[in-house]
């Protein structure tokens, strides 16, 4: 397929005003047909054919203001209908069409799960239903009728609000009619048919108008959507009180099904839900679900602002949406939960996901200027690190201003679709500041590397920060501009206080930010005594990585003092990764690993200190992970040794600090019922912890523990992080509890999701033939996105040492997973292709293993587009 350029971007040809559907389900015979009233655009250059997007559906008839055409004068293709010569002016145009939803293995356009009708419409399934200018700045007020057996499908729905309903008379069927007063692209389309029960509730708007709002779940699992319901109900009364955005239908419907491709998607007034996103009760879901929960209910209502009322001109600028709503939701939930330990799981994700994508061969901008499938850019750059670029516009102009710009953005922008250019003018405009060379942000990949080399001069009291930035080069990007860089700054006094920053010549540093825009650069601050040490990007303020000439007594100092939280957390793991990476050497020139008594200490520090939460103080205890390690290393990368160097600090720490661990683990046992509040589930973050750690060095007295842990845990996360450190342990106490999962939860796919998952990360040798032959267990199927996922993705994703096999096996069995699955759904296929995203960086023999994988694919006939472009990006 030809790529698709932004540089290409011209407007439609034809808008379109209304959209009518009438659709009667059938599972494998549903009828739509779509009545549109287009009308030239304005803004297009001239008289142009009539160009709709179709995928896999025929007209069935084709009428114009009511007349039929014939066939000649319409031009069908597997790719649309072409209207060569349509009329001059506005005009009604009537399509029909039929698809069999139950044939539909992609699940994008209409399709049925469990038995009932859904939808997925971004980016391009509406063209699967029905011909429509598919792209999302044509923007429709819609109308639809859906119809349907009424035992087969009691419960319609579909977007905006419901205006009739009633019997088909004389037959078995019933309908619904909706309508949605909004304009809105087809993406945003949704409609639910099916046997489905709900909690309910009303909200009243801060206007005092009343919302009628619904979750919706397979029957006889309504007990497991009140969290998302409650959770529902905090996103819509925080984003009035955050944002001032109120909701603007009568109703608010979520529908969980148990297929879906992504998380959830926000269709107006109707989102739909990966039920992995919904459905919880103690019994069955983690702490870690229930804040999952949280956040993708916000997420997909905060789109109802920015996505649904304000959406992208095309799908280049999915950023604007993506990246601005993962921003809204990470300020809902610190404000929710603790906000240091929100921001430490964001940077962990960024850095895992983000980071990884950015030094490999599938690092794009934020803003892609090129695709050949959309599908493959919703990627962790577009979410994650588009919000971190939003947040710095936030820490570059400070939250009032930065408030300013948004209530701009959306006044001005309101039922439009917009470009990044336009929502960075609101902040240009209301702060009264340029912003071009921030829009670099959006225009180079890669993650920018900071190199900060600190000079002090005690006479003077100055300490002078010499700083340069480089960006790497990046596919198609080989030079790069110096990017604006907002460094937020700390200077650690040597009684452990903050001292204030004062910048020699300029006065106070305004927010205690430095705003770097050059290549190199030097501060000096002044009023600053020896023995003061700089905290550097306090609050990841910038998605950089940094190289500071920083000793180890001067991370173990801001271990102890630094009143950030954020680098406080990040000195421990400074120093973690340090003796990690040092070890990892050691152990390939086949050396004994070194213990660092000073780490171990700083820890146990951390341990001691009472006034620390225990979720932060769980975040300080855990150590990189192996692909933290793996990414910070770079290049000739060698798992097994990484693996083996983070075990051998696992046990040390589980030795040395086991009885203040032991003592934690009795000081924090839970009191009273289960509660997913934050605050309790803190406590079983750090208890969970503990445990893991005490059971490292692998005494069977701690195995015990664990196993008594699993056995009588009355909620999911203490039984699943008992057998999560159980996993790691060849004993037959590992295998009994994983029989004693299966049979508790064998009637509850979610749950057997984490069964695979755990077992797929196991990183013993014998895990390959475990995976393949839980693949062929009666529980797995390829079919369903979220068992691939769990099984497949987590070998693949999250078990550093197995996928990478010295002997290639682990990539035989990925792309194996990846050929069998690419006819059944491409777009899945295409994501656990990218598992290999990292293959350059591997030692010499694996990376040749790698690369005779990813080569099998390339050399395959028939690849989806979707698996193609990941293949051809990855080996380009
Ligand atoms: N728009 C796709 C799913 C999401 O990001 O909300
Ligand atoms: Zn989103």
């Amino acid at each position: 397929a030809r790529p698709i350029r932004l540089s290409d971007y011209r407007p439609p040809d034809w808008l379109v005003d209304t959209v009518d559907l009438d659709i009667a389900l059938h599972p494998t015979r549903t009828r739509v047909r779509s009545r549109l009233r287009l009308r030239p655009n304005p803004q297009a250059a001239g008289p142009a054919a009539v160009v709709l997007d179709g995928d896999d559906i025929t007209p069935l008839s084709v009428r114009i203001d009511g007349v039929p055409m014939a066939d000649s004068a319409y031009l069908a293709t597997p790719d649309g209908l072409t209207i060569p010569q349509p009329p001059a002016g506005p005009f009604v145009l009537e399509i029909e069409t039929e698809i069999d939803p139950s044939a539909n293995t992609k699940l994008m356009g209409l399709y049925r799960s469990s038995g009932n009708y859904c939808t997925q419409c971004e980016a391009e399934g509406f063209r699967r239903i029905t011909f429509f200018p598919d792209r999302p700045d044509v923007m429709a007020v819609y109308t639809t009728r859906i119809e349907a057996d009424r035992d087969e499908a009691p419960v319609l729905l579909g977007n905006g609000n419901l205006i009739e309903q009633g019997d088909v008379p004389g037959t078995t069927r019933h309908f619904a009619v909706w309508h949605d007063p909004f304009p809105k692209p087809c993406y945003l389309f949704a409609l639910v048919g099916g046997r489905l029960g709900a909690r309910t509730a009303t909200f009243t708007t801060m206007s005092g108008r009343t919302v009628a709002l619904g979750v919706y779940v397979e029957s006889g699992k309504e007990e497991r959507a009140g969290y998302a319901l409650e959770a529902l109900e905090r996103s819509m009364r925080w984003d009035e009180q955050a944002f001032g955005r109120e909701y603007d239908l009568d109703v608010f419907n979520i529908v969980a099904v148990a297929d879906f491709n992504m998380g959830a998607m926000e269709n107006k007034g109707l989102n739909i839900f990966n039920d992995k996103y919904i459905l919880a009760s103690p019994e069955t879901a983690t702490d870690a679900d229930y804040a999952h929960i949280e956040a993708v209910i916000a997420h997909e209502y905060f789109h109802n602002w920015t996505g649904n009322r304000i959406t992208c001109r095309d799908w280049f600028q999915l950023c604007l949406k993506e990246g601005l709503t993962v921003f809204r939701d990470q300020e809902f939930s610190s404000d929710m939960r603790s906000r240091p330990v929100k921001r430490i799981a964001d940077v962990r994700v960024l850095r895992g996901h983000q980071f990884v994508e950015d030094a490999g061969p599938l690092a794009h901008p934020v803003r892609p200027d090129t695709y050949r499938e959309i599908n493959n850019f919703y990627t962790a750059t577009v979410y994650e690190k588009g919000a971190e670029v939003v947040r710095m516009l936030e820490t570059l102009l400070g939250r009032e201003r930065f408030r300013a710009g948004m209530d701009l953005y959306f006044t001005r922008h309101d039922g439009r679709a917009a470009t990044v250019e336009e929502f960075v003018a609101c902040f240009a405009e209301a702060a009264g500041t340029d912003l071009s060379q921030f829009m670099l942000w959006y225009a180079q990949a890669g993650t920018p590397e900071l190199a900060v080399t600190r000079r002090d001069d005690a006479q003077a009291g100055t300490l002078s920060l010499e700083i340069a930035q480089v960006l790497p080069p990046t596919p198609g990007q080989p030079s790069k501009l110096p990017m604006v860089i907002p460094l937020a700054l700390g200077l650690v006094g040597p009684d452990g206080d903050d001292l204030p920053i004062r910048r020699a010549g300029h006065g106070p540093v305004e927010r205690g930010v430095l705003v770097l825009t050059r290549a190199a650069e030097t501060f000096v601050l002044e009023g600053v005594p020896a023995g003061t040490v700089p905290s550097l990007n306090r609050g990841f303020s910038a998605p950089v990585k940094i190289n500071a000439d920083l000793t180890s007594d001067d991370l173990r100092f801001l271990a102890a003092h630094d009143s950030d939280p954020f680098n406080r957390w990040q000195a421990v793991q400074t120093l973690a990764s340090e003796l990690l990476i040092e070890n990892v050497a050691v152990i390939r020139a086949g050396g004994a690993v070194r213990h660092d008594g000073g780490f171990v200490h700083a820890l146990a520090a951390v341990l001691a200190d009472e006034r620390l939460a225990p979720a932060y103080v769980a975040q300080v205890l855990s150590i990189p992970s192996e692909g933290d390690i793996a990414r910070d290393i770079g290049r000739d990368v060698d798992p097994e040794a990484i693996y083996l160097a983070r075990q051998a600090l696992r046990r040390a720490l589980g030795n040395d600090l086991a009885p203040t661990l032991r003592i934690l683990y009795e000081r924090l046992r839970q009191d009273g019922p289960y509660s997913p509040d934050a605050a309790s589930a803190g406590r079983r973050a750090l208890r969970n912890v503990c445990l893991d750690l005490l059971a490292a060095p692998g005494h069977p007295a701690a195995i015990a523990l664990a196993a008594a842990q699993y056995s009588e845990a009355d909620n999911m996360t203490d039984r699943m992080a008992a057998l999560a450190t159980l996993a790691l342990h060849d004993t037959p106490e590992r295998e009994a509890a994983l029989a004693d999962f299966f049979e508790r939860f064998r009637a509850d796919p979610l749950v057997i999701d984490k069964w695979f998952a755990l077992q797929a990360m196991i990183p013993d040798p014998g895990t390959l033939d475990r995976v393949r032959g839980l693949a062929a267990h009666p529980a797995f199927s390829l079919a369903n996105p979220n068992r691939v996922r769990a099984l497949i993705g987590s070998f693949a994703q999250a078990n550093h040492t197995q996928f990478n096999r010295a002997d290639g096996e682990g990539y035989r069995l990925v792309v194996d997973t990846v050929l069998a699955l690419d006819g059944v759904n491409p777009q899945v296929a295409a994501r656990l292709a990218t598992a290999f995203r990292s293959w350059r960086a591997l030692e010499p023999t694996r990376r040749a293993a790698a690369r005779a994988g990813l080569e099998r694919l390339a050399g395959t006939a028939s690849l989806s587009r979707d698996v193609a472009d990941i293949v051809e990006r990855s080996l380009g």
